[in-house]
């Protein structure tokens, strides 16, 4: 490989894939190589263990009972909600709403914010890179009002076309949703200002954060947002947990969107009343384990550091760049000047789907197909991409097994080594 070597691991992050149980397992007798982080994150032990640990030794109802035990879960959960608080730099604990995750946040608010507020003229924006996620609830939402869905322009190298945003955005724009991250491309969007742009139209803004909580350290207020959303599977965490951030005044002002226990103050067959925010939007009993989980996982990367885990990953991306970009046939989609650690690609007369079988049995994980982003590959006229996404326990040598699993393919589809 001619890529320049990377530099010397940080000494947390060279000793970081031991702290992964998995990472040890061998599949179909290989080396694990791990490269669908995008896809969802590989457990830290001690993320597996505090949820354990929660069952063995705290597991109650929250919010419900006066013994012990419930009241003991209750603090954890509790604990767990200022943990995430204070990892979003949110002002106050009542701003995180626990979600499944990142794709019930925008229908969260997509239901109980948009839907009573919106009427026929009104508009919703998004962009072309949007997940599934940040583009149905509002499509869903758009029939349900009469408001109008546009859309943010992509350019060649898979940055928004900001001198469009500029038309797109109007007097009837209330809402403008856009992807922190891209996770099909790895654009990193310039979260500050299109919060800026949003709000000079009166628009609140919402952030898909899915792809950026776990590369790069994130503060809501410095950005401004009105609504930030994550899930806690993508930034180490358990899966079924993540959150909705949402500045306390709309959240205040928002009617509830489930009803159930937990988020009521009175029940009566006339009508109820709902409980205060955070509650009013979490009806039933909640994922108390995940979101003791999900504490724990920040509590990880936050005792390996942010800034290290993003100066690890830009390395990683830039190597993985150079080196698969120096194969020939080998074709990088989405090169944005700003990019977290994606690389989406395609290999010259290799399906991105037969790619990712063969680089699986090379022992490469990674991710082949449209990765819930139609649009955006329609954008670019393609079916679909490989995908290689780096968390922290990445390393060079990953890499190497990546482009030998590449040319190795190739190999194979010329017919050579069968
Ligand atoms: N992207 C991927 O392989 P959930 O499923 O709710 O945890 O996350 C949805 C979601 C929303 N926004 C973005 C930008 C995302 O990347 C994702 C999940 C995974 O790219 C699974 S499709």
């Amino acid at each position: 490989m001619n890529a320049p070597a990377i530099a010397p691991l940080d000494p947390a992050l060279a000793r970081a894939a031991a702290d992964f149980p998995i990472l040890a397992r061998p599949v179909r007798k290989r080396r694990l190589v791990y490269l669908d982080n995008a896809a969802t994150t590989q457990k830290p032990a001690a993320v597996i263990e505090a949820e354990a640990t929660f069952y063995r030794e705290s597991n109650a109802n929250i919010h419900r009972g006066v013994h012990w035990l419930s009241q003991r879960a209750t603090e954890l959960y509790d604990a767990a909600r200022e943990r995430v608080q204070h990892f979003m730099h949110a002002a106050r604990p009542e701003e995180i709403v626990f979600t499944r995750g990142t794709t019930e946040a925008i229908n969260l608010v997509a239901q109980a914010w948009v839907r009573p507020r919106l009427g026929p003229g009104d508009e919703i924006l998004v962009t072309c890179m949007e997940h599934h996620s940040n583009i149905v609830p509002w499509q869903l939402v758009c029939e349900q009002t009469g408001a109008t869905l546009k859309v943010v322009p992509v350019d060649e190298r898979g940055q928004l076309e900001l001198e469009a945003l500029d038309a797109l955005l109007g007097p009837r724009t209330r809402l403008f949703a856009f992807t922190h991250v891209s996770n099909a491309l790895g654009t990193v969007n310039p979260v500050a200002e299109l919060v800026r742009r949003a709000h000079a139209v009166g628009a609140l803004a919402l952030v898909d954060g899915a792809q950026a909580v776990a590369h790069q350290a994130v503060d809501v207020q410095a950005l401004g947002c009105d609504f930030y959303a994550f899930s806690g599977h993508k930034l180490y965490g358990p899966t079924g947990i993540g959150a909705l951030y949402g500045r306390f005044e709309l959240l205040d002002a928002m009617g509830p969107w489930q009803g159930g226990g937990d988020m009521i103050r009175t029940v009566r067959f006339e009508g109820s009343t709902w409980a205060d925010v955070p509650q009013r939007f979490e009806a039933g009993t909640p994922n108390i384990a995940g979101a003791v989980g999900l504490a724990a996982a920040i509590d990880y990367i936050e005792s390996v550091g942010l800034e290290a885990i993003a100066v690890h990953e830009h390395a990683l991306l830039a190597h993985a760049t150079e080196a698969l970009g120096a194969v020939s046939g080998v074709r990088l989609i989405g090169t944005a000047a700003h990019k977290a650690g994606i690389l989406s690609f395609l290999v010259e007369g290799i399906h991105p789907h037969d790619l990712g079988t063969i680089l699986d049995v090379e022992g490469v994980a990674i991710r082949a197909g449209h990765h819930c982003a139609m649009p955006l590959m329609n954008r670019f006229g393609i079916p679909g991409t490989a995908r290689a996404s780096f968390a922290l326990y990445n390393d060079e040598a990953d890499i190497a097994a990546l482009v030998a699993a590449v040319r190795k393919a190739q190999q194979l589809f010329r017919g050579e080594g069968r």
